[in-house]
């Protein structure tokens, strides 16, 4: 019994590549998948297409619209509790913009079965790559801002900015949702951070991680100042071992 596995995909205008996604993560074949998407009132139609999957697909593909985009990290953290009050054992944080690899997702899964509570799909752990596609100063500010956060926090993991993520309720539970604050980007090493505290077994399976196929980037400079600034943030907040 492997249980249920929910992926959940916020959008924001992502008209064109969310049925693509869907259809790729459902290709897998994979038993007990499915997915979620949380639409923040896209403006481009991208909810009333989930809506479509959603019919189409009844019990594998459901949705949650929000009417605010409050930015990433508040999309998944309503997502990933509405997953699991839906009955899911484990969740899958994954874009919907084809940067991260649908064909790791059972990989994955398999190391959550084995006993891992946090699964990433990672870009800088031995045989992780990116795209060729990226050009020599992405490549160089990504590296460098995994480095930068990692030295701060000191998370046994070699993608620590990872998006890609795979959660076990457990793992979920060790983190403590009513302790986030991050809005954006950040969440993602909030959460990791909070669950290495946590002690929560944590595994990397390699991924080549893509380029966005369509649409736009949501990346602004207030979630990138947020990022730069919440690892300094959370060794203040928890210093000492301590939480507030
Ligand atoms: N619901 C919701 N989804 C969001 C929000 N901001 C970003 N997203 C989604 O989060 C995922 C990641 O956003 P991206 O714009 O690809 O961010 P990025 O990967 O850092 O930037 P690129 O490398 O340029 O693609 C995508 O699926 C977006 O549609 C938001 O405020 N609300
Ligand atoms: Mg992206």
């Amino acid at each position: 019994m492997t249980g249920k596995t929910v992926v959940v995909i916020p959008t924001y205008n992502e008209v064109e590549n969310l049925p693509r996604i869907v259809e790729e993560i459902l290709g897998l074949g994979v038993a007990g998948l499915g997915v979620l998407v949380v639409d923040d009132g896209s403006p481009d139609g991208t909810g009333e297409v989930a809506d479509k999957l959603a019919a189409t697909n009844p019990g594998v593909v459901s949705v949650l619209h929000r009417t605010k985009k409050e930015g990433l990290g508040r999309a998944y953290q309503a997502g990933i509790e509405r997953a699991f009050a839906d009955g899911a054992d484990r969740i899958v944080q994954m874009d919907a913009d084809f940067s991260h690899p649908a064909s790791a997702l059972p990989a994955m899964i398999d190391r959550a079965l084995a006993g891992a509570g946090l699964v990433i799909g990672s870009r800088y752990t031995a045989g992780g790559s990116l795209d060729d596609a990226w050009g020599t100063h992405r490549r160089l500010l990504s590296k460098w801002a995994n480095f930068y956060v990692r030295s701060i926090l000191r998370v046994p993991a070699a993608d620590i900015t990872a998006g890609f993520n795979l959660w076990t309720r457990e793992a979920v539970d060790a983190v403590g949702f009513e302790d986030i604050e991050s809005n954006g980007y950040s969440f993602q090493v909030e959460m990791k951070y909070l669950a290495a505290r946590g002690g929560v077994r944590i595994a990397e399976v390699p991924i080549r991680f893509g380029q966005r196929e369509a649409g736009e980037s949501k990346m602004s400079l207030s979630t990138q100042l947020e990022s730069a600034w919440m690892p300094w943030r959370l060794l203040w907040k928890l210093r000492g071992g301590k939480r507030r």
